[in-house]
């Protein structure tokens, strides 16, 4: 079986996304996510321009070649177009490589280890009631773990809460739209809002809550300790991590957990985290960390380290994504919790998919390869529309992280 075809496929139904098609000359084809938020074109030309000429004549049996081949061939290593250039690539090899096998990429990884994987939802709310109604919302659902977002009075608008109704979609124009942040008005919140959650559900519910990198280590300490009487699942990105030592500053003040890892793109990027036990998740994913063959790599050094995953799976990750994320879930032994924000009807039919959610579980497909593929005719009616995420500003005008 020989690469003749690779497929760069940039489609919007309501939100850009980016394909990668890899078709064989025995016309069997495997498909990858190779959506970066924001930053699409970029990986679609790396993805053209730098990886496709190189696959064409390739054996796609060679996954682990063709991954060494990518990444050290590139002289240029890791980061994020590089890393999810890769992945795509990655992901439909393992996608093509089930279907040849006739099995379930998940078979593949050693096969099931649990019944099935377990997801949390995001709540959120404008007000304290609107929250608690939005958490009950997943609780009526079967969600096991919900995270909660809420809005910070005296601030316009907040990550993570949308307006009432709507989804919660944040690259919404062209040019970065600018958001206000005050770190004492947040601090100020957080606690009472997850009092109020914890004293509505009770303590089987799992809650977690994203600070989204805007802490500094001592802030993110005093939120931590804030917290321990709600006893959150996890507390997720509280810091920038470019610097892993300075989670020691956090573990120092706190045992509310830390869960950390959706835009690193390489093991390197929390060797030191998960070595020195900083953290209690990792949320590395399969789109931005390289493809299956690395995320397992990152789990497997996790596993020696008491760290449980925790993947991010927003809806700026395909269908394709979710469905290759949830065969990794399925398979390896230090899972903690899947991400899981329902992508729209429009989406959805253009990413048509077998995974299905059920009592709290989502199930990934049990047909050969992900379960999952892409529509090129309906993809091609949603022609790509410039979106860039927001940047964050202090009240003072300082620029800050989103
Ligand atoms: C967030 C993401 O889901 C999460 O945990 O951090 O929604 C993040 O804001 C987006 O993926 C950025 O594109
Ligand atoms: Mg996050």
């Amino acid at each position: 079986m020989r690469i003749v075809e690779a497929r760069v496929i940039v489609t919007c139904p309501g939100r850009n996304f980016v394909t990668l098609k890899i078709i064989t000359d025995t016309g069997a084809y495997g498909v990858g996510d190779a959506t970066l938020n924001g930053r699409e074109l970029a990986v679609a030309a790396y993805l053209r321009d730098h990886v496709v000429p190189a696959l064409i004549g390739r054996d796609p049996a060679r996954i682990e070649d063709t991954w060494q081949y990518l990444y050290k061939g590139s002289y240029w290593r890791r980061g994020p177009v590089t890393m999810t250039a890769i992945a795509a690539v990655d992901t439909a090899l393992w996608d093509l490589k089930g279907k040849v096998a006739g099995l379930p990429v998940y078979q593949l990884l050693g096969g099931r280890s649990r019944d099935g994987v377990t997801v949390y939802g995001h709540a959120s709310g404008d007000t304290a009631e609107a929250l608690l109604t939005d958490v009950s919302r997943f609780v009526a659902q079967g969600y096991r773990a919900v995270r909660v977002q809420a809005a910070v009075p005296g601030l316009p608008s907040v990550y993570g809460v949308g307006k009432p109704g709507e989804t919660y979609e944040p690259a919404s124009s062209a040019v970065p739209s600018e958001e206000v942040w005050d770190t004492a008005l947040y601090l100020d919140v957080v606690p009472r809002v997850f009092a109020d959650v914890r004293a509505e559900f009770g303590p089987a519910l799992k809650l977690l809550h994203d600070a989204h990198h805007r802490l500094t280590p001592i802030e993110a300490a005093r939120l931590g300790r804030s917290l321990e009487p709600y006893a959150l699942t996890w507390l997720e990105d509280p810091v920038p991590a470019e610097l892993q030592d300075g989670f020691r500053l956090i573990r120092q003040h706190t045992t509310t957990p830390l869960a950390v890892g959706e835009v690193f793109t390489t093991v390197w990027d929390c060797q030191q985290l998960i070595t020195s036990q900083l953290i209690d998740y990792i949320r590395t994913t399969v789109v931005h960390a390289g493809g299956i063959t690395h995320l397992r790599r990152i789990f497997d050094l996790a596993a020696l380290y008491h760290v449980r995953s925790g993947s991010h799976g927003a809806t700026d990750l395909s269908p394709i994504c979710l469905a290759a994320a949830l065969h990794v879930d399925l398979a390896i032994p230090n899972f903690g919790l899947q991400e899981y924000m329902p992508h729209s009807p429009e989406t959805d039919a253009v990413f048509p998919h077998g995974y299905h959610f059920e009592g709290g579980y989502l199930h990934p497909s049990e047909t050969p390869g992900l379960g999952v593929d892409i529509d090129e005719e309906l993809a091609a009616r949603y022609p790509y529309r410039p979106a860039s995420l927001p940047v964050n500003r202090l009240t003072d005008g300082t620029l800050h992280s989103w």
